[in-house]
């Protein structure tokens, strides 16, 4: 059997990296889209040892050429479409270029696939966001919750949820819409909550910083651990026909809760001293609480997260004290 080859967008980020990683381990060959920079980072890929494994290729997701042209070279068995402007409190700042990315990008991919490789699996990184403040009865979202997204970043997720439904109910494509609920790591970017949590917290220990300045922290969300998250994503396109899943860890935990854990593992247990409250870090429009129901990703993908909030919250804090004791200028 020849090598089955996958094809990343938004390799540099998050989930490119552990999702590379994964593929690689299964004997994929992965081509890595990355837009040009003058001074790129490879920080997550080094991380996990994997830089030099991956073939880069250049494109952006708002240039539509450059995508026909990726897709027609790489000819890919599997399409991962993670590359995004993910930032959702950028979004308000930026949204035509949030749109554009997530929105249109998406479009431009699946054209791309329609012409140069209609035989490929297409997934989506879909997100709970798309929810907004929408729940069932029990306060959860399932696949079958409508949608009421919140902001510019999620309204152009929601259109690249739909475009994926809709190439595949009119083309016949492979295409798949993963709606993922918060996933973190040590990769986390620094902007997003946990991880400037925990990047504080350590910062503080080691006598670095004396204070964090964070927004509403009576937010709630579902926190997983991305490295379980991009399995389900391989999982689901060895499915049978394209089909869309919720992953979530099924729990709600405050930003308070995080900060009790993350601030409790260096040894500080009244967190208040050194946490204060910037209206800079405060959304125009908040998502309060999510909590999904991943059911049916559990029962046909037969996946289930393995790392609990607690171990993720440690994971990450003692990742960024490791990194801040060998690297203070980081
Ligand atoms: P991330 O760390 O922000 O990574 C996103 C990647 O997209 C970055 O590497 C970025 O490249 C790339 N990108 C941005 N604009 C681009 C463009 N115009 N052309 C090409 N690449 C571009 O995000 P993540 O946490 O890994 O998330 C992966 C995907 O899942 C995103 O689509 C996100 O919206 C979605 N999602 C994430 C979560 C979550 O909790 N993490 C949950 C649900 C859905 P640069 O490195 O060049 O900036
Ligand atoms: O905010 C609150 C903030 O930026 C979480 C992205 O991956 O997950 C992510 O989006 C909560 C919000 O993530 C600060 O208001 C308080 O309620 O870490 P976040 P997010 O907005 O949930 C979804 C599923 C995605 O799809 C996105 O791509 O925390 N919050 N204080 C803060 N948030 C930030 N960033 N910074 C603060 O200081």
């Amino acid at each position: 059997m020849s090598t089955p080859k996958a094809l990343i967008t938004g390799i540099l980020g998050q989930d490119g990296a552990y999702l590379a990683q994964f593929l690689l381990e299964q004997g994929y060959h992965v081509y890595g889209l990355m837009r040009r920079y003058s001074n790129p980072t490879f920080e997550n890929l080094q991380y996990l040892g994997i830089a030099d494994e991956v073939e880069y290729v250049s494109g952006d997701m708002s240039d539509e050429a450059s995508l026909l042209q990726i897709v027609k070279f790489t000819q890919p068995d599997e399409i991962y479409n993670l590359a995004a402007q993910s930032f959702v409190g950028s979004s308000w700042d930026q949204p035509r270029l949030t749109t554009e990315i997530n929105g249109l990008g998406t479009l431009h991919l699946l054209n791309a696939m329609k012409i140069f490789a209609p035989y490929a699996r297409f997934y989506q990184a879909s997100t709970s966001e798309m929810f907004g403040g929408g729940s069932d009865e029990n306060g959860e979202q399932t696949e079958l919750t409508s949608f009421y997204p919140k902001s510019p970043y999620a309204i152009s997720k929601l259109y690249a949820y739909w475009i994926t439904v809709n190439f595949r109910e009119s083309f016949g494509l492979y295409a798949t819409n993963g709606i993922l609920f918060n996933h973190e790591s040590p990769l986390r970017g620094k902007e997003f909550v946990t991880r400037k949590i925990s990047d504080g917290v350590a910062r503080i220990k080691l006598g670095l910083q004396n204070e964090l300045r964070l927004g509403n922290l009576d937010s709630k969300r579902d926190w997983g651990f991305a490295g379980d998250y991009v399995k389900a994503m391989w999982k689901m396109l060895q499915q049978e026909e394209g089909s869309d899943y919720i992953l979530s860890t099924g729990e709600s935990h405050s930003i308070r809760e995080f900060l009790d854990i993350a601030f409790g593992y260096v040894g500080i247990e009244d967190w208040t001293p050194y946490v204060t409250t910037d209206p800079r870090f405060k959304r125009p429009a908040e998502v309060k609480t999510l909590q999904g129901k991943s059911d049916k990703a559990r029962a046909q993908l037969n996946w289930e997260p393995e790392v609990s909030f607690e171990e993720l919250v440690t994971m990450m804090v003692d990742a960024d004290l490791q990194r801040l004791k060998s690297e203070p200028t980081s």
